[in-house]
């Protein structure tokens, strides 16, 4: 007679695939809490005392880690003398193991969860079974999938459970226990703060499969923690509109980190290409997103924005103006829906911003490997500001210096923003030489560069950038701070009343 083990935390389905094993001619052993639960719902199960002759000790900690469990898995039925052993040791094969673990993730979800708590959902006993079964998947057939109860009585009806099937439900049971103990990892790596161990394990749970990568000649796929920070794009809640592609969920992953930096303000952000292409910031939504359009309004085409504030109607009727692939915000009144569901394009995307700090390591890859770094979470604040030039920045400056300091943090480097009035005027983003990224910031604000001010991500190698800035108009310049040359760029500040802040701060972003 075949044996199963069974025993299970998450209780779907398990009566029904425990009485079909019955069915089909199956011993079922069975732990504590499932036992019970089939045997209420009339099947057949003996304890796993039973089986072991101990009891569950140590409030469960120890119930199946016992010789007549592990010998009934391992054994290698071809293998005679592991056969005279199991017979020498009173052991029977067991011939199936069906096991879900503690539920770990859950746990750790929970609110005002205690630490004993989550530690007491490390299980020990079921991934220890799992991979006896799954190592011995020649002989054994492992399941820890629910959803794959009915897959298996088919197959088994059909006695189609081979080789090939059981190797299958192996692979997955290993993929499965690697995922679970990289989660308690990354968990003990949070509490002992230890930033980058001498092996790095995290783990990702697949969200979506994307039609095609950055071009459509490439795949791609989009994965996600698996425990959701509130402030990730996973979390979102599409309202309308296709299924997000690749370069979307880029950009308007972009489109939040920018925003996150904005707080206390109703503040709008549009996005092209990973880079802002308008900022804008008020007392009321439409305004701050009147100002991000204003700021750009040819780049924004096509573009993503990403709002702080519930979507009033007067912002809806001023977003469904123009084409935009998506909008995402915390959320969107009735009417604001009706106004932007109209058009059948747009992404719309609802997402609490509360957790703003929940971003950690940001990972870039590289070949063979991947680089790791903490988010740049750096901010400046006034007190910070070293002045180095003998004019003073004026307080509505010192407001707009601040606000485009938050800006060329995000844009990617060589990077100036030109910003005035809570709103990015010019965004020179991703160039080669400074003066260059200077160059397309002024011609796009053209005229409005008259009394903005400038922000630099990194330091003047030369005063060729502050000079060109200060011929359009610019009256306030906030920097890093650090060039051997410094001096040259403070003097032609000086020689023409222009205030310079450092904030001894590089904000690269290549
Ligand atoms: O506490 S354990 O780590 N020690 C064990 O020996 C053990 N055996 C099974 N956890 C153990 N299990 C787990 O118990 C299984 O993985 C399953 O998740 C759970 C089922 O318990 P019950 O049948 O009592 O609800």
């Amino acid at each position: 007679m075949k044996r199963a083990l069974i025993s299970v935390s998450d209780k779907q389905n398990i009566t029904e695939f425990a009485k079909g094993l019955e069915e089909l001619g199956y011993e079922i052993i069975s732990t504590g809490g499932t036992l019970k639960v089939i045997q209420d719902a009339g099947v057949k199960a003996i304890a796993i005392d039973d089986v072991t002759g101990f009891p569950e000790i140590m409030d469960g900690r120890v119930k199946t880690l016992h010789p007549k469990v592990h010998g009934g898995l391992l054994a290698k039925r071809s293998n005679s003398d592991h056969m005279k052993q199991m017979v020498e040791n009173e052991i029977q094969p067991i011939d199936m193991v069906v096991v879900n673990l503690y539920p770990f993730k859950q746990t750790l979800e929970k609110e005002g969860v205690s630490k004993p708590e989550i530690i007491e959902n490390i299980d020990i006993g079921g991934p220890t079974m799992l991979r006896s079964a799954a190592k011995n998947f020649e002989d054994v057939a492992v399941v820890v999938d629910p959803k794959d109860y009915d897959g298996i009585l088919e197959a088994l009806q059909k006695d189609e459970l081979d080789f090939e099937k059981r190797q299958q439900l192996a692979a997955k049971v290993f993929r499965h226990t690697a995922q679970y103990d990289a989660m308690i990892a990354e968990y003990f790596m949070e509490e002992t703060k230890e930033e980058f161990p001498e092996s790095y394990t995290v783990t990702y749970e697949r969200v979506q499969s994307l039609r095609y990568g950055e071009n459509p000649h490439q795949h791609a796929a989009f994965y996600k923690r698996p425990i959701v920070q509130t402030m990730s794009l996973a979390a979102a809640k599409q309202l309308h509109g296709k299924e997000l592609s690749y370069n979307n969920i880029q950009d308007a992953n972009a489109a939040l980190e920018i925003l996150a930096d904005y707080e206390g303000h109703a503040a709008a952000v549009a996005v092209k290409h990973m880079n802002p292409c308008g900022i804008g910031v008020s007392d009321t939504l439409v305004d701050a997103f009147s100002r991000a359009f204003d700021a750009d309004p040819i780049s924004i085409f096509g573009g993503i924005v990403a709002l702080n504030k519930e979507v009033d109607s007067p912002t809806a009727e001023k977003l469904s103006s123009i084409f935009l692939e998506i909008v995402i915000a915390p959320s969107f009144s009735e009417k604001a829906l009706e106004i932007l569901t109209r058009k059948k394009n747009i992404r719309l995307l609802e997402l609490d911003m509360n957790n703003k700090e929940a971003v950690n390591h940001k990972l870039t890859s590289v070949n063979g490997g991947v680089l790791i770094q903490s988010q740049d979470n750096g901010k400046v604040g006034t007190d910070d500001l070293k002045v180095v030039t003998k004019r003073q920045p004026s307080e509505k400056e010192l407001a707009d210096l601040l606000f485009a300091w938050k800006a060329v943090k995000h844009v990617k480097s060589n990077a100036i923003v030109l910003a005035k009035d809570g709103q990015t005027i010019g965004v020179g983003a991703g160039q080669m030489n400074r003066v260059g990224a200077a160059k397309i910031a002024m011609e796009q604000a053209g005229e409005k560069a008259k009394g903005s001010v400038m922000s630099s991500d990194a330091f003047f190698p030369m005063p060729d950038t502050v000079e060109e800035t200060v011929k359009a108009g610019v009256t306030a310049i906030i920097q890093p701070g650090g060039s051997k040359r410094d001096q040259d760029s403070i003097d032609v500040c000086d020689e023409n009343g222009i205030a310079m802040v450092y904030t001894g701060m590089r904000h690269f972003k290549h």
